[in-house]
């Protein structure tokens, strides 16, 4: 039975086969969990990244996790909070479908997301909780694979906003 779970503490140090980056569409690094991830993966992660020419926001691309436990590293690019009229639920559920698809595609039994655009992007926690749940469910009922979904959570506020939403869900 597949599976999601919530998973306190930092994205980097998780033993899965493809952590998410919530990147932005230069694909070349930046702060929050962005920084995090290329440092823990280590400047061949940049290098990678630059020969992409980049990532429009709702997509996703793959790369290796090089010095990362994870084997790969999914890159994909959360909406900007705007108000919420600026297209951002759709462009948000697009980051977990394309997420995931490459996930399947790439075989990986096991990915970890991050609280895709709740920090510099600003996206309010529990509308975006409520997407984040309801699309990886939805994945998950016609895929084999991903088997396990982990929802990784920096700070308590994600956590419950999660807990939330898989309660409604
Ligand atoms: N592990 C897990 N989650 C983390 C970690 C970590 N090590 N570090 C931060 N978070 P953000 P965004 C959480 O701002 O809103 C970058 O500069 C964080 O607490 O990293 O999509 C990119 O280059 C929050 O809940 O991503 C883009 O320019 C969540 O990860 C921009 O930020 C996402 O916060 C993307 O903004």
């Amino acid at each position: 039975m597949p599976e999601i779970r919530i998973e306190e503490g930092d994205i980097t140090r998780l033993d899965v086969d493809a952590i998410v980056n919530a990147a932005n569409s230069t694909l070349l690094g930046g702060g929050g969990v962005d920084g995090a991830i290329h440092r823990a993966a280590g400047p061949q992660l940049k290098a990678h990244c630059a020969g992409l020419g980049g990532c429009p926001t709702g997509e996703a691309r793959i790369t290796p996790g090089f010095n990362l436990p994870a084997r790969y590293v999914i890159h994909t690019v959360g909406p900007v909070w705007r108000g919420g009229n600026d297209n951002e639920p759709d462009l948000l559920e697009s980051c977990y479908r394309q997420s995931l698809g490459l996930a399947a595609e790439h075989d990986c039994r096991s990915v970890a997301f991050p609280a895709i655009s709740c920090g510099v992007y600003g996206y309010p926690l529990e509308q975006a909780a409520a997407v984040a749940v309801s699309t990886v469910q939805h994945f998950l009922q016609s895929h084999e694979q991903p088997a396990t979904v982990l929802l990784c959570c920096f700070g308590d506020a994600v956590a419950s906003a999660y807990r939330q939403a898989l309660e409604a869900g």
